[in-house]
């Protein structure tokens, strides 16, 4: 196996085959798989190889075998039941080389799972990556620094199951990085704050505690702000390819299309993530509570249990913002972001809604065509 994980031609894969593959073997060759996995394949005889999701194209993924990365189509089982293999998925594949064929059957139960709101105005969510450990939410010194987005990635990020940790990328370009990072940990609670720059490669030692053997951590954040750079530099060698930055407004120019694993020499797994436009929050009501605990905590003294601290008399919230213990600005962005959720929620059930209308829609239609056929009334 390459360690970049990048796809092999598929002629050199045909003799991949799992009776070569014990448990053991599964546990050493694919990265993160383990005793709670393997007991889910193991009601999968014979044809059946386990593998993990490289990266994923609109009808092909590639997928790491023991031995190989091979390219496999998606079962039409799987895409009726509209369940997506994601990169980082451990998943079934059905290797059948006579007839030419590598579908994934399945996909094995994720233990966290990466989404946003979906785009569009059906609501939903959309799965971006699973079975991470660690999320690095890389930003970078200048204008890409906003508390406000900072608020939104991590309420997303709890919300997967994943442990955050905040990345403070190109502190070479900054006068004074120990500011920025106490401007982040304004908002940060616990998680950690790293300063570092991936191109000069100062402060990549403070990663080393997330990136253990068979540990996957996948970079997330807004173009430009070197999450490709991060990788290389991690690596030591180039395997992405990294873009320059618009001089007028500092934002990057979408670089990396494709999101993709890396696996380092150490056995721990990397994901690069394209740019993220707009982080929508999806059905993140949880983590939202995480990111404002502060918030969440005084509320438990407010006088009335379903106070939305706006105007209420006995706010303990207001109160605590009233005596400077929680910036205003975090009430603001606390409100905006729980409007915001309701709204994403609505829209899903809207959405739903129009779905369940539109298969009964087919059933009818469904009935008429069955009765047409049968002459039955
Ligand atoms: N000065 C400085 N520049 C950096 C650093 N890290 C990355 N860059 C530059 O920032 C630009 C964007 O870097 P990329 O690694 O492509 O950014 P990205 O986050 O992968 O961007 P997308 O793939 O578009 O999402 C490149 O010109 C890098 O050389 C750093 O630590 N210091
Ligand atoms: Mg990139
Ligand atoms: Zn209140």
């Amino acid at each position: 196996m390459n360690d970049h994980c990048e796809a092999e031609s598929p002629d050199h894969s045909s003799d991949i085959n799992s009776e070569n593959s014990s448990g053991n073997d599964r546990i050493k060759a694919i990265p993160g798989w383990d005793e709670d996995l393997e007991s889910a394949f193991s009601v999968y005889q014979g044809s059946y190889l386990a593998g993990r999701v490289v990266s994923r194209h609109k009808t092909i993924c590639e997928v790491l075998v023991p031995g190989a990365v091979v390219q496999a189509g998606i079962s039409g089982a799987l895409q009726r039941i509209g369940k997506q293999p994601v990169v980082g998925d451990f998943i079934v594949l059905l290797d059948q080389p006579e007839m030419g064929s590598r579908m994934v059957v399945n996909i094995l139960s994720r233990r966290t799972c990466l989404s946003r709101g979906a785009a569009g105005d059906g609501g939903g969510e959309q799965v971006i990556a699973a079975n991470l450990d660690t999320i690095f939410i890389v930003t970078a010194t200048g204008k890409d620094l906003n508390l406000r987005r900072l608020e939104r990635y991590l309420a997303i990020v709890y919300s997967s199951g994943a442990s955050p940790v905040i990345l403070l990328n190109k502190i070479d370009l900054a006068d004074d990085p120990a500011r920025l990072v106490e401007k982040i940990r304004t908002v940060a609670g616990d998680v950690p704050v790293i300063p570092l720059s991936a191109l000069s490669k100062t402060g990549l030692d403070a990663l080393s505690p997330y990136l253990n053997p068979g540990e996957t951590v996948a970079l997330i954040g807004s173009s430009g702000v070197g999450k490709s750079t991060l990788i290389n530099s991690l690596l030591g060698e180039t395997v992405q390819r990294t873009g320059g930055i618009r001089e007028d407004d500092e934002k990057g120019r979408h670089t990396t299309t494709v999101r993709q694993m890396f696996l380092l020499p150490n056995g721990a797994v990397l994901i690069d993530n394209p740019g993220i436009r707009e982080i929508q929050l999806g059905d993140s009501a949880e983590g939202l509570e995480k990111v404002f605990s502060e918030i969440v905590d005084a509320a438990r003294n407010c006088r009335f249990k379903d106070c939305t601290h706006r105007d209420e008399p006995g706010c303990a919230v207001l109160q605590a913002v009233k005596d400077g213990l929680i910036p205003e600005e975090r009430l603001a962005s606390y409100h905006r972001l729980t409007e915001e959720l309701i709204f994403q929620s609505k829209k899903a059930e809207i959405g739903l809604k129009r779905l369940e209308k539109e298969k009964f829609k087919q059933i009818a239609v469904d009935i008429k065509k069955y009765r047409k056929f049968t002459g039955k009334q």
